[in-house]
């Protein structure tokens, strides 16, 4: 080992790189391979998203952001109690907070007493979030945390007051049934019967639209998806070609399963360094890197019911493409 310098990674940065050298190592082992979509927001995967909200093809993002401005005061007044208790008010996966800001300027100009806890696994949009709402937003209390969901979730229970979690962008889509199923469980645990959430929930639509999205003209989703490999090459010493694997996505209309993988040209040997080790990779074999389900509103009153939770309103756009969803215990 050489000395020591600037590039070495850090304590917080070896202990992440275990976690994914582990993530990467049962990933890759179990077949059919799969990765944690999770993996894809290092500081160039949370600027390819950005850039993804902005693409034609990605509706999602503005069409929550149209809803948002539409229910805002609705969904403001619905997140506040009325006998006046502070509210602490957590995001799950906050990335930039564009659409948040519609509710947080509609709750300071209420006058609600609130603070804001914006949880996010990627430090890059946290530290962006937090620098514009310094500027943008001064008066209002900020508690952001770089935190996966479940490290989130375990400070809930002990917060005082009422309790509001807002998990929107159809972030709920990246969990594949059984885990959805068991998050909104273990969410629902930590609530009071006056805590209440808001969800985003993508709606069902033409299938063609729904997998254009996650296709589109410019390649910009499939640059975020190959990054993936680009960061694994690099926090795990892997050697991918980059050239050798392509983005494919594709939607089932039956299940609302909106999958993406990368998918292997040739047959290949990739080595991971951290892991000490090589895998044969057949040609045209594929890893599962991302769910991004889709909803219908009868599915998503199942989903709160089996979690003990009520459909309070479904706040939706006016195509019903995408719904807000909040819930109470
Ligand atoms: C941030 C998880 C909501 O699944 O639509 C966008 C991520 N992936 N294009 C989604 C994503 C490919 C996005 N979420």
């Amino acid at each position: 080992p050489s000395e020591s310098n600037d590039s070495e990674p850090n304590n917080a940065q070896r202990t992440t790189n275990n976690e994914l050298a582990a993530h990467v190592l049962a990933g890759l082992t179990r077949q059919p391979r799969a990765l944690s979509s999770m993996y894809f927001y290092d500081a160039v995967g949370s600027e390819l998203f950005q850039q993804i909200m902005a693409l034609p093809e990605y509706y999602p993002t503005r069409t929550e952001f149209g809803l948002l401005t539409r229910h805002r005061a609705a969904i403001a007044a619905a997140l506040t109690s009325a006998d006046g208790q502070p509210l602490h008010l957590l995001e799950l996966g906050a990335g930039d907070g564009l659409k948040t800001k519609i509710l947080l300027r509609e709750l300071l100009a209420a006058g609600t007493d609130f603070t804001y806890a914006p949880v996010d696994i990627s430090p890059t949009a946290l530290e962006g979030l937090a620098a514009s709402l310094r500027t943008e937003l001064p008066a209002l209390r900020v508690q952001p945390l770089v935190a996966e969901y479940t490290a989130a979730l375990a400070g809930l229970r002990g917060q005082p007051g009422r309790k509001a979690v807002l998990f929107l962008g159809s972030n709920i889509g990246n969990f594949p049934p059984e885990a959805r199923q068991q998050f909104l469980g273990a969410l629902a645990a930590q609530l009071g019967p006056d805590d209440r959430l808001l969800f985003g929930f993508d709606l069902r639509k033409d299938p063609r639209q729904i997998r254009a999205a996650y296709d589109d003209g410019q390649g910009v989703t499939a640059a975020f998806n190959l990054n993936l490999l680009t960061r694994l090459n690099r926090e795990l010493q892997a050697d991918f070609d980059l050239a050798a694997w392509e983005h494919f996505a594709d939607y089932d209309p039956q299940t609302g399963a909106m999958r993406s993988f990368l998918v292997s040209r040739r047959a290949q040997q990739v080595h991971i360094g951290a892991l000490g080790r090589s895998f044969d990779v057949e040609a045209w074999e594929a890893i599962h890197t991302e769910n991004s389900y889709k909803f219908s509103l009868p599915q998503i009153e199942q989903l709160a019911a089996a979690a003990g939770l009520r459909v309070l309103t479904a706040f939706e756009d006016e195509q019903q493409w995408f719904a807000d969803v909040l819930l109470a215990p």
